[in-house]
């Protein structure tokens, strides 16, 4: 080969050397379009999302949707403009992804999911998503209440978003199991959005119609449990003792409200991602095979462990 031929494959190789080094410095960009803020889990999973961000020493773009899916999709579509190099998607419900997953397909973007699931026929349209068991949270929130009821019980239930995964799992684990055990009914469903405000004022509703003939409050969130305490306690009933309520997440507020005596038990749902978020996506984008469910593991707690246990909660 001559000298110059040689000069330029050194040239070449420098140039190469120097670009790799370069991109290896280059912090890593992520887009995360987050839901929104309705409850003290959701808040704990974004400063979970952002310190690790800090720590990590990535550029993190961060998108609040207020719960609406069309300003996730705006937020997804403005990382694609910026050329993110990966997005984190909390999906606020389950459909409704194709089309702009597609635009993130075609730019060659890895999406993980965070914490709920998307209901698609192209599964390609994300690496994975890192979510707890809700089906296994709702089954387990109905052995404890059978177990509580000696099998004989009225049941209210507080849902969570209208089309969440995280709603229609947890339903769907609770009532599923329920049927093992007809002796104990749910007089009522009824969405609460996740949102303590929502959540009292089904309750509030609840208690009008039914009284006394509530023995058990089934939330699929801390919020509304905790609201619900409030409607139990202006309608003069004790929480706790003369309507239970069993709810998920274990975040602090819940484990205060068991060693006040107002709440019963929770099912913990882990909301501290970031770290495995980040992860997760490295080696997506290293081009590493990934699981596509990342299942987050979740246990029951109940009012007698919680003073020994919640100097120990993270969140
Ligand atoms: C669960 C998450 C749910 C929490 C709620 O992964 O999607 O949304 O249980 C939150 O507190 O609003």
């Amino acid at each position: 080969m001559s000298k110059k031929l040689w000069g330029l494959v050194i040239v070449a190789l420098f140039y190469a050397f120097a670009g790799c080094a370069f991109a290896a410095d280059k912090p890593l960009v992520v887009g995360f379009s987050q839901i929104g803020a309705e409850s003290g889990w959701r808040t704990a999973e974004t400063e979970s999302v952002i310190s690790a961000a800090k720590e990590l020493g990535i550029d993190l773009k961060f998108s609040d949707a207020q719960q609406k899916q069309e300003n996730q999709i705006k937020a997804i579509r403005s990382f694609v403009a910026q050329g993110v190099d990966g997005i984190l998607l909390a999906p606020v419900v389950e459909t409704g992804w194709e089309p702009i997953l597609n635009e993130v397909k075609k730019a060659k973007i890895p999406v993980i999911l965070l914490d709920r699931g998307i209901t698609v026929d192209d599964e390609s349209l994300y690496v994975c998503k890192i979510t707890s068991d809700f089906v296994f949270e709702g089954k387990t929130a109905a052995e404890w209440t059978v177990k509580e009821l000696g099998g004989q019980g009225n049941v209210v239930q507080l849902q969570g978003t209208p089309g969440a995964s995280a709603a229609t799992e947890r339903q769907k684990g609770f009532e599923d199991e329920l049927t093992k055990t007809p002796g104990v009914k749910i007089l009522e469903s009824q969405t609460g959005d996740f949102t303590m405000e929502l959540g009292k004022q089904v309750m509030e509703a609840f208690l009008k119609k039914y009284g006394k003939d509530i023995n058990v409050v089934y939330a699929h969130n801390d919020d509304m449990g905790l609201g619900a305490i409030q409607a139990i306690k202006e309608a003069g009933f004790k929480p706790g003792e003369d309507i239970k309520i069993i709810t998920v997440d274990a975040t602090k507020a819940a484990f205060e409200a068991m060693v006040a005596g107002d709440m019963n038990a929770v099912v913990e749902c882990n909301p501290l991602l970031g770290p495995l978020a980040y992860e997760t996506l490295k080696k997506a984008i290293a081009g590493e095979t990934i699981e596509k469910w990342i299942v987050q593991k979740d246990e029951l707690f109940t009012k007698d462990q919680a003073a020994s246990v919640i100097g120990s909660r993270k969140y």
